[in-house]
């Protein structure tokens, strides 16, 4: 699976009463979702993730508070800033992933494309780099 990371606008419906996001499978979601999650409460100073996907696709977004997420792959080195509601990180594949910097009120919200396995987490960062060398 092809690693690759992008940052993507989500689609507000705003009216005077406020703002409301929908994702759906085929609507505005670029991969069907099978499963969703979402980090809450992390303490302060704790850094979370580490570790990479052997073929996953998910999509990040902080619905309240902020933190900042670094993704390597394809040999660089990027970092994000999620910090609104309407704006996702979609992350495809072999990507290493760090959580860093959650603020109090972060509520980091991911839909991913598949159900939870521990046998497509890479956890260890040299067999990661091991991987991205035969990928
Ligand atoms: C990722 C980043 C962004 C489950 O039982 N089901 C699940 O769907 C998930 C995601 C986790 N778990 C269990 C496994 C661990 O015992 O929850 C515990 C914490 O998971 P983990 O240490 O993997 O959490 P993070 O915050 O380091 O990473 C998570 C996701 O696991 C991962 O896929 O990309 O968020």
């Amino acid at each position: 699976m092809t690693a690759n990371v992008d940052l993507i606008a989500l689609k507000i419906h705003g009216d005077e009463r406020g703002s409301l996001v929908a994702l759906g499978n085929g609507h505005h979601l670029p991969f069907d979702v099978k499963r969703v999650y979402y980090i809450f409460g992390t303490k302060e100073g704790v850094s979370r993730g580490f570790h990479a996907h052997k073929k996953l696709t998910q999509l990040l977004i902080a619905v309240r508070g902020s933190c900042r997420i670094t993704c390597e792959y394809n040999n660089k080195k990027e970092e994000y800033i999620l910090s609104r509601p309407d704006e996702g990180l979609q992350i495809d594949g072999l990507v290493w992933r760090e959580m860093h910097d959650f603020s109090s009120d972060c509520v980091l919200l991911v839909l991913a494309s598949d159900y939870y396995s521990e046998a497509d987490y890479i956890r260890d960062y040299q067999t990661f780099l091991n991987e991205e060398l035969h990928d």
